[in-house]
Parts: structure tokens; sequence; C-alpha cells
């Protein structure tokens, strides 16, 4: 079976941080080729639209978001209407929301979506818990249903995600309970270190693939190791290594289940020399590359 075209969509985000670096980052992935190094791969590449942002029309900076969120969901479900498979690439990490909402909504007719969530922080606070009150901390919490209901309550549901369909890997940072209420599965940066990211991206991946309809990737880039991708809106050290991810990750998409591909927190403003965008293509190529035989079918 042939892989479907894979549409990319940038996400023009930077208002949900602290520094809107990121709001560049879709962009700067464009011109750093990321469409050419995907075709390369074997797999059909279009680049469509790029959803921006727009906080000159919104009360607040929470407003701001919820409006993006909306719009980039709308954008997102067209692609998965015309049976593409949709990569987002952002933008700070709020627009998770948009992005997961509209596969949770695409997929509800045959069951839920499952997501790994690649981070070194856990976004899941929510406008009560939040000192910062950055929307780009809250996503997780949102699709798992709490926060702001501009932003839980896309397509008039929430819940996208259940807390027992998502693992987080990567994370160094300890703030919200709310995962641990949940009893969401949260794979600390010591445990990584000591099983090898392999063996928690395989389990991970069960979590988010057994009893679904579908699973897919939200790939944080704070989640690498600063050595590796520096230009990320909040680096923290002692992450992920970028070998270990490309090994694990490897052939992801050949999975008929896996329907789609999240990466965000590309900071061009940090990235001297190019260095995480190299890292970025690399990841997104080794997860959506199409497979052997996909290739020799279509040869
Ligand atoms: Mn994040």
């Amino acid at each position: 079976m042939s892989q479907p075209v894979l549409h990319i969509v940038g996400a023009a985000v930077g208002e949900g941080a602290s520094d809107g670096g990121c709001k560049w980052g879709s962009n700067a992935l464009k011109e750093h080729g990321l469409q050419r190094a995907l075709a390369a791969t074997g797999r059909t590449v279009t680049w469509g639209e790029t959803v921006s942002a727009q906080p000159m029309l919104a009360s607040s900076r929470l407003g701001a978001i919820e409006g993006f969120s909306e719009h980039l969901a709308q954008t997102v479900a067209q692609v998965l209407h015309h049976r593409q498979q949709p990569l987002v690439v952002g933008g700070d990490h709020s627009c998770a929301v948009g992005t997961w909402s509209a596969v949770a909504e695409h997929l509800r007719p045959q069951g839920r979506v499952g997501l790994v969530w690649i981070d070194a922080h856990l976004d899941a606070h929510t406008p009560d818990t939040s000192d910062t009150q950055a929307p780009h901390g809250m996503p997780l919490a949102a699709l798992l249903g709490h926060g702001s209901v501009g932003m839980t309550d896309l397509f008039g549901w929430r819940g996208k995600l259940l807390p027992s369909q998502v693992a987080i890997i990567g994370a160094r940072s300890y703030e919200p309970a709310l995962l641990n209420q949940l009893g969401v599965r949260v794979m600390y940066m010591p445990e990584v270190l000591e099983r090898g990211f392999a063996a928690c991206f395989a389990e991970a991946r069960a979590i988010a693939s057994t009893g679904t309809a579908g699973w897919g990737i939200s790939f944080d880039l704070d989640g690498l190791d600063p050595r590796d991708a520096p230009g990320t809106g909040t680096p923290v050290e002692q992450g992920i290594r970028l070998a270990d991810a490309l090994q694990a990750l490897d052939g992801c998409s050949h999975d008929p289940q896996f329907v789609a591909m999240e990466l965000t927190e590309y900071n061009p403003l940090r990235d001297f020399g190019g260095q995480t965008a190299r890292a970025a293509t690399a990841l997104l190529c080794t997860v959506l590359a199409p497979s052997a035989a996909t290739l020799e079918l279509a040869a």
C-alpha cells in the first residue's frame, strides 16, 4: 500500500511563548529546504498554507492562541479530509491544540488518537496553575480536557486525548500535578538515560497505538539535548541525543496507523549555523521517509 501525500502546514505562532522567536520557525525550515529534503526520500510532499496567529485581533494572549488553534484545526481537518498525511511545523508548542484536536475529530467515528509527546516540559499547565500564563505550557492539559474552553472544546467536545493513551518522553521539568492525577505515563530524563531512548520510545509507541484508531508524534525540539539542538524556544540541559532519536524513530510512518506528525519550538533566532534546522530536517525525514517496499512499488 502506498503512503498518502505528505502535506505540510506551517504554524506561525510564537505568541504562546515568552520568547516569540518560534513564530519564524516554520518559514525558516521552509527556507532551509525541508520540503526538498522530504521529497528526496521518495515521499510526495506538498507545502500548503501557513496558519499565523493574529495577536492584533485578540484581546489577550490566550485569546490569540484560541483563535489560532481554531484556524489551525480547520486547516488540518481539511488535510485529513483529503486523505493526506499532515505534518505540522511550528511554531511554539501551543499549535498542538489545533493539530491533535483535528486528528481526534477526524478519527472520532473509528475511535481515539494516541500520542507520543517528546518534550523537556510537561506542557500540562492550565490558566489556574501557570505562573507565566504562557499558552505553550498548556496544550497537553487542553487536549486532555483541562484549561480554557477555547483550547479544550474545539469541534464542540473535550477530552481529545485519553490519559491512558498518551506517553511523554524526555521530561526534565516537574511542574504540574495534573498528569500525575490523571495517570499519564511520563518518562523523565533519568529513566531515558537508564533504559535508553529506544526502549522508552517502544513503550510510548505501544501506549499510543494500542486500542486506538491511530497514533502520532508531537516532537518538541527542546526534548533534544541542547548540544544537538540549541535553537529551541526553551532549551534545557541534559536531553535526548539526536542520534538516539534518529535510530528509534526510523520508519514510524510505515505503520498504517500512523496518522500525523508535528514538530515544534524551532527558534531560528537561536540557531547559529543552522545546526538545529539540520537536526529537525533529519528527524522528520527519518520518521516520514517511505518504506523500501513502497519505493519499489512506485518504481
Ligand atoms: Mn513543549
